[in-house]
C-alpha cells in the first residue's frame, strides 16, 4: 500500500516550523530565522520515500494582524488547514503553552497532533503528543513514521510530485527567500519586517546565470540601513545569496541588489498582493 496526503505545520512565529519541514524532507525548502514572521506564504515541502509521499505545508505563524500583509498571512494559514489530513501544531518548548494558544488549538478543526519543539534547549513542562528537535533529528524519526501512518493509503501509487521534487515554490522563488533570510541575519527590528523581494531579471545562459532582485523596504530611511556604511550590508546579503543560488543552480550566479521604497507597502492590498505572488 501507498501513503499519500497533505500535512498542514502551524504555530506561533518562532516556533520552529520552517526548520522542522526543512529537516523532514532534507532540502531547504523554507527559510528560518531568529526573528519571528519569518514565513509569509504557505510553502509545500515534499517528503520522499519508496511507498509514501508526504506534502507538507510550512505556514507563516499564527498571530494578530496588524496590517494587510499579516491579514494576507493568517489567510494562508486558514487555507493551509483547509482539507489536510493532519495538522501539526507546533509549540516552541522553550515558552509557555498558554491559555490562549490552548484555545487556538483546541478549536483547530480537523485531525491534530501537538509537537513541542526546541527539546535539545531547556524545555517548560507542559502536555504534548510529540517532543522533538530538529536541530539534532531527535524523535523525528518517530514522528515521520506516525504521520506515514495516519495518510491516506492507496493500492496505487496516486502521488503528486516526481520523486525527485522537493517543493512547489520556483528557483527564483527560493532565491528571492534567501535573499530575505540573508536580511533578516544582519539587520535588526522592523527593518527586515519591512522587506520583499522582486526577482526583476533572471537570464539563465549556458555557463551563467543573470539574476537582477528589488530589496522593497517601506520607509525611505530603512534605504540606508539596509545598504549599510559604504554598501557593507548589502555586499554580504548578495555574496551569501550567490553562494546559495551557485550551489542551487550549479552554475556561476551574478546577482545584483537594488534596494527601492515602496511608502507603507504593508498597508496596501495590491502592493501586497504583488509582492507576495514571486511563486
Ligand atoms: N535550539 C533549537 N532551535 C531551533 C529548533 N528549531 C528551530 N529553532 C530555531 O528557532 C528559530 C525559529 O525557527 P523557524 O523554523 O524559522 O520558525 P518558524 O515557526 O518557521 O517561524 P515563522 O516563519 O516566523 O513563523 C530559528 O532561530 C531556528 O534556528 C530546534 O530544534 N532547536
Ligand atoms: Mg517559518
Amino acid at each position: 500500500m501507498y501513503s499519500f496526503g497533505y500535512v498542514a505545520v502551524v504555530g506561533r512565529p518562532n516556533a520552529g516550523k520552517s526548520s522542522l519541514v526543512n529537516a523532514l524532507v532534507g532540502e531547504k525548502v523554507a527559510i528560518v530565522s531568529a526573528k519571528p514572521q519569518t514565513t509569509r506564504d504557505n510553502i509545500l515541502g515534499v517528503m520522499n520515500g519508496e511507498k509514501f509521499q508526504v506534502v507538507f505545508v510550512d505556514t507563516p505563524g499564527v498571530h494578530r494582524s496588524k496590517n494587510q500583509l499579516d491579514r494576507s498571512m493568517m489567510k494562508n494559514v486558514r487555507s493551509a488547514i483547509a482539507g489536510v489530513d493532519l495538522i501539526l501544531y507546533l509549540v516552541d518548548g522553550t515558552k509557555e503553552f498558554d491559555q490562549e494558544e490552548q484555545g487556538y488549538f483546541n478549536h483547530l478543526q480537523g485531525e491534530k497532533v501537538l509537537v513541542k519543539t526546541k527539546i535539545d534547549k531547556k524545555v517548560k513542562d507542559f502536555p504534548c503528543d510529540f517532543e522533538i528537535s530538529s536541530l539534532t533529528g531527535k524523535n523525528l524519526e518517530n514522528l515521520k513514521e506516525y504521520i506515514i501512518k495516519k495518510l491516506p493509503k492507496s493500492k496505487e501509487k496516486n502521488f503528486l510530485f516526481d520523486s525527485d521534487e522537493y517543493t512547489d515554490k520556483s528557483i527564483k522563488f527560493l532565491i528571492a527567500e534567501q535573499i530575505r533570510e540573508e536580511a533578516l541575519k544582519i539587520l535588526d527590528q522592523e527593518v527586515p519586517h519591512g522587506i520583499a523581494i522582486e526577482i526583476v531579471k533572471f537570464d539563465e545562459k549556458e555557463n551563467i546565470v543573470f539574476i537582477e532582485a528589488d530589496i522593497v523596504c517601506e520607509q525611505a530611511r530603512h534605504k540606508g540601513i539596509i545598504i549599510g556604511k559604504g554598501g557593507k550590508n548589502l555586499k554580504i546579503i548578495g555574496q551569501n545569496t550567490r553562494l546559495y543560488a551557485e550551489d542551487l543552480l550549479g552554475k556561476k550566479v551574478m546577482l545584483s541588489l537594488f534596494v527601492k521604497v515602496e511608502e507603507n507597502w504593508r498597508n496596501k492590498p495590491n502592493k501586497v498582493k504583488d509582492l507576495m505572488s514571486q511563486g
